[in-house]
């Protein structure tokens, strides 16, 4: 295990969905840790030099005491096993295969649906001063419809999404929840997933969700 005495140093934004998945991890460990702010989004992109550390110039990156790394899951799996605190990951194969899906399910098909086919368009564009575009918002829904129905499943009669303790894939999960939640087709959609909305409440009350809240939420 390593030792906490540097604090890690994570790069990225309040806004951000994925950079809040690395903060999550690393206040679920109960760690402390620098923010620094880079604003992937601002006229000119990214501040000189991030692409040494992110070469595809997306945020979160993450530095540790001479290790560098970017891929949220890379981090929080890195925050999980290099650092004491509570265990985010199932020590079994079956249950932490069951975590891996969801998180590449949260990677490869509810980003792109929940935060912008529908959060960034019902949300963000008219804060922005534009129309919100119709097509891609009801184009998405039965793919959000989906994203929820596998989360739904996953927690069933249970607390968490895999078992009965809090794992990287809620870490996952909850920053693309919140906004897509934000939405009116997103609150439209959520309350007919009873377990997941209850799932939300319980992550929402966490003191990690608050400590990493977003400003727009
Ligand atoms: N696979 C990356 C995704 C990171 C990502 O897409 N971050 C968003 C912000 S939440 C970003 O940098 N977007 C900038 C862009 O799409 O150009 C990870 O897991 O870190």
């Amino acid at each position: 295990m390593t030792s906490a005495a540097q604090p890690p140093i994570v790069f990225g934004a309040r806004y951000s969905v994925y950079t809040r998945i690395a903060r999550l991890a690393l206040e679920e460990k109960g760690l402390a840790y620098d923010l620094e702010d880079v604003d992937i989004f601002a006229p000119g992109g990214p501040p000189e030099g991030y692409l040494a550390r992110q070469p595809f110039g997306r945020i979160p990156a993450f530095e540790h005491d001479g290790v560098r790394l970017y891929e949220s899951g890379a981090i929080s799996r890195y925050v999980d096993e290099a650092f004491t605190g509570p265990a985010l990951q199932p020590a079994e194969a079956r249950p932490r295969a069951r975590m891996n899906q969801l998180i590449s399910v949260l990677d490869s098909y509810a980003y792109r649906t929940l935060v912008w086919d529908v959060f960034v368009e019902r949300v963000r564009a008219p804060l922005q001063g534009r129309q919100p575009d119709e097509t891609r918002i009801a184009t998405a829904l039965p793919r959000a419809r989906t994203c929820l129905a596998v989360l739904d499943q996953a927690i069933g009669d249970g607390s968490w999404l895999v078992g009965p303790h809090i794992t990287l894939a809620d870490l996952h999960a909850y920053p693309m929840i919140a906004l897509f939640r934000l939405a009116e087709e997103g609150a439209d959609l959520m309350s007919d997933y009873a377990a997941l909305e209850a799932w939300r409440a319980r992550m929402t009350a966490r003191p990690s969700v608050q400590a990493t809240r977003s400003p727009i939420e």
